[in-house]
């Protein structure tokens, strides 16, 4: 140790999506402290005092398995042979194997893949599109997506949950568990709220630390969501709940629904649902009755396939008729950001209509898609909001892995990863395995060797969290970005992943769309448009302005109401794009219980301290949590001849995982696998990739084009069918 004193600067972690403010203790560009910035975002001394992962920045940054510089295969796809070599030796070869691929085949060869919130993905899209592909793929359809599409439809834009302690008299979670998957304010407000006696409501087919606090769990059998809420909408009307003068001044189609919901009864929803009537009946009065209503919904419901839709739907006509909309203590319409939209940053603009011709969504999708978006987008540009183009046209993964094993409508043959480690978390392992096998060029920007950078060409190592700087933008529908400077310098020969594509971008003729030299530059760039300098959002650690509640009620310049950004200005309860892109003005449910009691598997439920795949590294988490567990109710036990403890095969036609069983409150026929799990100590290359088929869930899951949602593209993580079979094997703690 150095006797330079310590230098105090402001940063970020970036161990899950809120990226909290750190202060960061540097000598000679080393860091040797952190501590909470408890001045920034996201203001709560709490979440650092439960939050397990930020201290471990301290050994990351420096931790002997991060990658340090840029690696090429040597030998076989997949053998874990590598070569170091310079960023330019790496750059130029990667820029003209890239443009002998697109003078070949065209450049929608050329292939991407992001994952969560873990990065700014603009500089990869926008890439992208200045090469002419319209292939990026994402996680989108089943995670975000769905209900920004349906917020968009129904209300013009999509609408965010707005907990209030004066406003708010009831709160509903649906699917989602955030005692286990959020760190930030948002759970510790809803226990608050919860003390001064406002009921909490929890829709999930599982008992979870959220529904051990909830007032009404509704234990509901998975994917049965929407006839749920259809039943609720026919209690809410029948009952004369509803808010009639809002609907009579606001909402398109009411008359439409109420014919539409009228079989839908309570009884029905409890019979599908496998739930109590008086439940759902109860649902729908603290839904409607009091004040204000506050909903979040989570992957639970995003990840159903075909149901995802008209749950969302569902859940719209909720939150409409019960006059719930852009109103304090139940949830608020965002507005476009004051700084560079996503549409700008990525240029969505340039994407010509031949490259957007060779989207392979248009032959499958029909709102995921480019005229999906225009359609859509048309609407809402009425009040001067640009939707994101990139993650809502995204590319379905499997029909890029369809099209990199078969060359049909096209070849991919090549891939950019980044921030994500789809091997563990897209859906069908195994033919994403054989198509990556089947390409000609894979890049990925990692930290870490994980099993899908085991079979790059190039894996090119990345500035994480402290070494880079980070403006956070939500998804580009709100007008809230956080984050801050770097702390210190990349390591070793760690880039941005923004340095990566610019300057791939300038060796391949891009040089006039990447101004600005650093990330850092760039982000200065995107707050140009706003009253605020960088320094200054560095200073501060986040750029928001609330946008107020009832906007549809604004006068315009014609002094009019300016209604919702729809083609009717009103809330279409009744949807005529959705009909005009062949599907039903209104969401439907099941009329009748199925007499199946079929073994249905649910996968991914959150676990802490673990976050998809990352963090397995870590040798005391992973003794905090040493086990994948497949959890099932006592009866689900019983009747599949199972034990706590026991290991299990979990079987589809796509493949198998192994899990422990925990026998837990639940739904039963329902067995809940978690996610994610790899074995980043043992041995990587093919054919083990360090564990990647060991406990893989998504080696089970299935993203069949054909099979699921033809809106969004969505498919299913929760409710597929699956069998068990106990095996006499223990499973290892650590694989060494
Ligand atoms: N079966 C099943 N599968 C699921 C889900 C489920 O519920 N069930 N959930 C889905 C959902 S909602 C999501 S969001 C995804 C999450 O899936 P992913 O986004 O793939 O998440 P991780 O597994 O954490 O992988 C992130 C990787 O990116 C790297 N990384 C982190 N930050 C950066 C960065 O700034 N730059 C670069 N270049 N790399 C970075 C990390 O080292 C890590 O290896 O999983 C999806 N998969
Ligand atoms: N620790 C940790 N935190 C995380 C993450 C992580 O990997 N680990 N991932 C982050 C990411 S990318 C995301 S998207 C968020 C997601 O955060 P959440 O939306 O809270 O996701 P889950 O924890 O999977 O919660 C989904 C819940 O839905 C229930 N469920 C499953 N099927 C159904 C169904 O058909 N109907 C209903 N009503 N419920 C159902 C499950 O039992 C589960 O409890 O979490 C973020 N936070
Ligand atoms: S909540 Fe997330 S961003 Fe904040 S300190 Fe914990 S891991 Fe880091
Ligand atoms: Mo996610």
């Amino acid at each position: 140790m150095t006797d330079q004193p310590i230098e105090y600067r402001k940063s970020n972690c970036h161990f899950c999506g809120y990226q909290c403010g750190l202060i960061a203790g540097v000598v000679d560009e080393k860091l040797v402290s952190l501590d909470p910035d408890l001045s920034r975002y996201p203001y709560d001394e709490g979440i650092m005092k439960t939050c397990v992962r930020w201290k471990k920045n301290l050994d990351v940054i420096d931790a002997p398995d991060r990658i340090n510089y840029p690696l090429k295969r040597v030998g076989e796809r997949g053998g874990d042979q590598w070569e170091r070599v310079t960023w330019d030796e790496a750059l130029d070869d990667i820029a003209a194997r890239l443009q002998d691929l697109a003078d070949t085949y065209g450049p929608q060869t050329l292939a991407s893949s992001i994952g969560g919130p873990h990065a700014s993905y603009w500089p990869l899209h926008r890439f992208m599109t200045l090469f002419g592909s319209p292939n990026n793929m994402g996680i989108g359809q089943i995670c975000w997506n769905p209900h920004i599409w349906t917020d968009s439809i129904t209300f013009g834009w999509p609408l965010e949950v707005a907990l209030d302690p004066d406003e708010t008299t009831a709160m509903f979670l649906w699917g989602t568990n955030p005692a286990e998957s959020d760190n930030s304010l948002f759970w510790r407000s809803i226990l608050q709220l919860k003390k001064s006696g406002i009921p909490l409501v929890v829709v999930d087919s599982r008992k979870t630390k959220t529904t051990a606090r909830s007032d009404l769990h509704l234990m509901i059998k998975p994917g049965t969501d929407n006839t749920l809420i259809l039943g609720m909408i026919n209690a809410i009307i029948a009952n004369g709940w509803h808010d009639a003068e809002f609907i009579e001044k606001w909402c398109k189609g009411f008359d439409e629904l109420i014919e539409h919901v009228k079989p839908y009864t309570p009884e029905n929803a409890a019979a599908v649902c496998k739930i109590a009537v008086e439940d759902v009946i109860e649902a729908a009065r603290l839904f409607a009755q009091g004040g204000p209503t506050a909903l979040l919904s989570g992957r639970g419901l995003d990840q159903l396939g075909k149901n995802t839709n008209p749950t969302h739907r569902g859940l719209a006509t909720l939150r409409a008729i019960t006059g719930n909309v852009d109103k304090p203590g139940a949830c608020v319409l965002n507005v476009a950001s004051d700084f560079m939209t996503e549409f700008d940053l990525e240029m969505s603009a340039a994407l010509t209509p031949e490259q957007k011709a060779t989207s392979l969504n248009s032959k499958w999708l029909s709102l995921q898609t480019y005229s999906g978006y225009d359609r859509v987008n048309a609407d809402t540009e009425k009040l001067g909001r640009t939707l994101p183009m990139r993650y809502l046209t995204s590319a379905h993964p499997d029909l890029v892995w369809n099209a990199a094993l078969t060359g049909d409508p096209y070849p991919i043959k090549a891939l950019f990863v980044m921030g994500c480690n789809p091997l563990l978390t897209y859906a069908d392992t195994h033919k994403m395995y054989d198509a990556l096998m089947a390409m000609d060029l894979i890049v990925v920007l990692e930290y870490y060797k994980t099993s899908t950078a085991q079979l790059a060409d190039y894996i090119l190592p990345s500035a994480g969290a402290l070494e880079r700087p980070l403006f956070q933008q939500h998804g580009g529908v709100a007008n809230i970005a956080y984050g801050g400077p770097a702390a210190v310098a990349p390591y070793y020969e760690r880039r941005a992943d923004y340095d990566f594509f610019r300057e791939l971008g300038l060796r391949m003729g891009q040089g006039e769309h990447w101004p600005d030299e650093t990330l850092a530059d760039a982000y200065a760039t995107t707050l140009s448009t706003t009253p605020m300098s960088w320094e200054e959002f560095c200073e501060v650690g986040i750029y928001y302005y609330h946008p107020g509640f009832y906007k549809h009620e604004m006068l315009n310049d014609a002094g009019k109401p300016q209604g919702f950004g729809t083609a009717s200005g009103k809330i279409e309860l009744a949807s005529d794009v959705l009909e005009e892109l062949g599907h039903e003005r209104l969401p439907s449910g099941q009329l009748g219980a199925t007499d199946d009691d079929a073994l249905i598997l649910i996968t991914g439920a959150r676990i802490q301290p673990f976050y998809a795949s990352s963090y397995f590294q870590d040798k005391e988490f992973r003794a905090q949590h040493p086990y994948p567990y497949a959890e099932v109710s006592a009866n689900t036990a019983q009747k599949q001849g199972l034990a706590e403890g026991d290991t299990v095969l979990i079987k589809t036609d796509k493949g198998e995982a192994r899990a422990m069983i925990k026998i837990v409150e639940m739904a039963d026929d329902v067995i809940s696998a978690e996610y994610g799990w790899w074995y980043p100590e043992s041995a990587a290359g093919a054919p083990d990739l360090s564990g990647a088929w060991r406990s893989n869930i998504n080696c089970v899951t299935s993203a069949d084009v054909a099979d699921f949602d033809r809106l969004v593209g969505t498919w299913v993580y929760n409710g597929i069918k699956c069998s068990v079979q106990r095996i006499g094997e223990d499973l290892p703690e650590w694989l060494e």
